[in-house]
């Protein structure tokens, strides 16, 4: 029988202080307890303590030069999970914050979220400490280059296919995979979100926030809704959100939130068209802030040092970072009616806001189902890159909607319960994790 206190105190000494891989550790446990009781062949082969520790974690430094010739010093990183289903694969991200405890929780994270793309790959991350904001393209190129003068030993087409993160995105990914084919005389796909002229996948940068899109019509679909004449927010304005905001203003949603670390705006006329392009150039300027919106766009308000989940909308696209959403935040966010809250970013809610929303029915998907599509297309990246040749972008669009739907399948599957309602974070973990668990079973210890 799965004593959930018992791992985890265990796993709290032998990882002390790591907050955010103890909190999807537990969460993943809790959802998968019945399962994993109902069969004792997990239990015999202790699937539990071979999946919450990772393979290996390779951890670096990144020694190189700025602008003014000074020698900067930074810490790289890459933990590899679980490669049962296929290789590794996830993203690497680029964040004052990033430790090992954050790089944890979204590696493992991964493994349950890449089982249930349907493809074949298993779960990994990394990173590091850089900061991008204010650098120069050409810092940003040589500290990519020292990262990758280490990462390269490490991975490769078949064993570990990084992708991009929060601070990553085209322009790193070119710099890094220039690094790697250097070192590893190789072009080969071993890198995703890589540029459409040297082996990238069309919608590979819309996918997180289309996929995203597509998964919260399905949620709402359960109830005979859709996006259209629906009032959506949004947080962040990175890649995620941008994408996001693309599709639910296509479906006939108008977003009317974005945010940044600096607070967030309010635009009561509708983020859409000329101002979706904006967001790009706002990522661009390599600055923290979105307050400048509201002097592009002066009907538009700023609210600084706030979240956008104090006002009145009836879908939520967390697409910024962890833990941003809390618990008051589901609160204000239930009063005002929400209908549907799907998690764009990477474990965005805190447990305590989960509650408050599954407490009051309301549609709640996390978001290792959720943003799957952005794994899933770089999956889909990886299959073009081996077969070398490239699909339309229809072609592409098609595949990552049918995944979207058939991991939406999979949650309702696995997180219906009795009443009716679909409890998403417990399909999601079951479904992930049944076939990983029985990968491992079949491959023998390892
Ligand atoms: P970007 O770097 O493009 O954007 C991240 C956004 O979150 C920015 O608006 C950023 O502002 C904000 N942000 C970052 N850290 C913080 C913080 N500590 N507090 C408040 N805001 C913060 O990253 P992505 O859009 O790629 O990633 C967003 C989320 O989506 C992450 O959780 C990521 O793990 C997840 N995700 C990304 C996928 C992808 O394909 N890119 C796929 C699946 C999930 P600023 O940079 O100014 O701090
Ligand atoms: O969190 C994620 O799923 C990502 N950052 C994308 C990973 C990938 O390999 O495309």
């Amino acid at each position: 029988m799965l004593n959930i206190e018992k791992v985890m105190n265990n796993l709290e000494k032998k990882n002390p202080g790591e907050v955010e891989f103890l909190q999807a550790v537990r969460e993943v446990l809790e959802s998968i307890e019945e399962v994993y009781n109902e069969n004792p062949q997990f239990e015999a082969a202790n699937i539990i303590e071979r999946i919450i520790d990772p393979d290996r974690v390779l951890m670096f430094k990144v020694p190189w030069v700025d602008d003014s010739s000074k020698v900067q010093v930074n810490r790289g990183f890459r933990v590899q999970f679980n490669n049962a289903i296929g290789p590794y694969k996830g993203g690497l991200r680029f964040h004052p914050s990033v430790n090992l405890s954050i790089l944890k929780f979204l590696g493992f994270e991964q493994i349950f979220k890449n089982s249930l793309t349907t493809l074949p790959m298993g779960g990994a991350k990394g990173g590091s400490d850089f900061d991008p904001k204010g650098k120069s393209n050409a810092e940003i190129m040589r500290f990519c280059q020292g990262f990758m003068l280490e990462l390269w030993k490490l991975i490769g087409p078949e064993t570990d296919v990084p992708a991009g993160d929060i601070g990553v995105g085209g322009r790193e990914i070119g710099f890094m995979y220039g690094m790697y084919k250097k070192l590893a005389s190789e072009n080969t796909g071993v890198l995703t979100g890589k540029g459409l002229n040297w082996g990238g996948s069309l919608i590979r940068p819309e996918a997180t926030g289309f996929g995203s899109v597509y998964f919260a019509q399905e949620m709402l679909k359960t109830k005979g809704l859709g996006f259209n004449g629906k009032i959506v927010g949004v947080s962040g304005f990175g890649n995620v959100a941008w994408g996001a905001a693309i599709k639910a203003t296509q479906l006939g949603a108008k977003v009317v939130t974005i945010s940044g670390p600096d607070g967030f705006v309010y635009d009561p006329d509708g983020i859409s068209g000329e101002k979706i392009n904006y967001l790009l150039e706002l990522r661009a300027s390599n600055q923290d802030i979105v307050k400048p919106y509201t002097f592009e766009f002066p009907n538009a308000q700023f609210f600084q040092g706030k979240h956008p989940w104090e006002i009145k909308m009836d879908i939520a696209l967390p697409c910024a970072t962890q833990n941003e959403l809390d618990k008051q935040d589901a609160l204000n966010l239930v009063k005002n009616g929400v209908i549907c809250v799907a998690e764009g970013a990477n474990m965005p809610s805190t447990p305590e806001a989960i509650e408050v929303f599954q407490e009051h029915k309301v549609l709640f998907a996390p978001g290792k189902a959720v943003n799957a599509g952005g794994v899933a297309t770089s999956g889909l990246e990886m299959s073009q890159n081996a077969m070398k040749l490239s699909w339309p972008i229809e072609e592409v669009d098609q595949r990552l909607h049918l995944i979207m739907k058939s991991i939406h399948e999979s949650c309702r599957k696995h997180g219906t319960e009795k009443d009716g309602y679909i409890n998403y974070v417990k399909g999601a973990n079951v479904a992930g994790f049944l076939k990983v668990a029985n990968a491992m079973l079949d491959q023998g210890v390892i």
